[in-house]
């Protein structure tokens, strides 16, 4: 528990030095004590540098997930009470949907370090190489059906917020499920739901990120796309760090959308990067060209075409032709 606490504190302070004896009085143990944590930590893999009149700072992290770093400390209401991590999984939302089915609680999160059949909207593919995210969450709110979409985009607000917390990059969000930064997909969400009538039994939101893997992973047509937040920050990103960060957005952003929706789509508003411009959206029957003008209160997206009439698409693709 102190190593736990000590390691935290680490975390918390980056690349900044924290004295043994802060880390001594923020644990209520002695300094020597504190040195033999700081060791034990070593031993797991954990570079720590220890300069004499400064104190202690992590250099280098163990890159695998393990629900003793991430579970510690979180204190999320709901989201990652239960946290289960596999090497490798076909699809974490496809074990999620699973789980959730034969009565898994809500909140439950479902981590993979690989996925064999990662899956994208539309029956594409999300391709998931050692190195990114690939997490899914079990959620069951108690909302009518046509509200279920509005899930993703607290997700993409989730996903946004995180990044830039952890990563200091301002990424945005293009409509519906893609996390941008400088016109580059680094994160996708998937959201699968199953329902009776109008009752939703369960909703699974999936999210992957593109985090530290070798871009050449990625087939060249994708990899134009795309881009990693390793590369974006230039060095290797602590994905432990970046997970605890991500469920805490999530638990937070999912209360304020059980609380009231209207502030997520006013969060979501303020880090779009689709509305304001022209856009064509297709895969949603017919093609669609025109200004994008906001979303509804079902985070459809509304779409003023040439001839003046309104069209509201609930599912597609976007692409920005011309910015504003
Ligand atoms: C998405 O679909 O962006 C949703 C991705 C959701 C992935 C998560 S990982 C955890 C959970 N478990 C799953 O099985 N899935 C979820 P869509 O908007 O349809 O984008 C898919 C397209 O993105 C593909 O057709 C490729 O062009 C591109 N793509 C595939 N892999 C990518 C990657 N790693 N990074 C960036 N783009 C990628």
């Amino acid at each position: 528990m102190y190593k736990e606490k000590i390691l935290n504190l680490l975390r918390a302070s980056r690349s900044a030095y924290l004295s043994g004896e802060e880390l001594a009085r923020k644990t209520g143990i002695s300094r020597t004590m504190v040195w033999k944590h700081v060791r034990a930590l070593e031993r797991e893999g954990f570079g720590i540098e220890a300069v004499p009149s400064q104190g202690y700072r992590i250099v280098s992290v163990p890159d695998a997930l393990r629900e003793s770093d991430i579970k510690p400390g979180l204190k999320t209401r709901v989201i990652g009470k239960e946290i289960h991590i596999l090497s490798e999984v076909a699809s974490t939302n496809t074990l999620a949907m699973e789980m959730a089915a034969k009565g898994a609680p809500e909140g439950t999160a479902v981590i993979a370090e690989v996925q064999t059949a990662g899956k994208g909207r539309l029956g594409r593919k999300w391709i998931s190489p050692k190195g990114n995210i690939h997490l899914s969450v079990i959620l069951r709110p108690a909302i009518p059906m046509h509200k279920a979409p509005l899930i993703t985009l607290m997700g993409a607000v989730a996903v946004a917020s995180a990044i830039r917390k952890q990563c200091g990059l301002e990424a945005g969000i293009k409509w519906p499920n893609d996390i941008l930064f400088a016109g580059k997909k680094v994160s996708g969400l998937l959201t699968e739901m199953s329902a009776e009538q109008d009752r939703i039994r369960h909703i699974v939101l999936g999210i992957g990120m593109d985090v530290n893997m070798e871009p050449g992973e990625l087939p060249e047509d994708v990899r134009a796309l795309a881009t990693t937040l390793a590369s974006l920050t230039g060095e290797k990103i602590d994905r432990t760090a970046l997970v605890r960060q991500l469920l805490r957005e999530l638990d937070r952003w999912y209360g304020v959308f059980l609380s009231n929706e209207r502030d997520v789509l006013r969060e979501w508003q303020s880090l779009n990067m689709t509305i304001g411009n022209r856009v064509v959206v297709s895969g949603a029957g017919a093609t669609i060209e025109g200004l994008a003008q906001g979303i509804d209160d079902e985070g459809r997206l509304v779409v003023r075409q040439d001839d003046g009439t309104i069209r509201t698409v609930a599912a597609g693709d976007v692409t920005i032709v011309k910015r504003k």
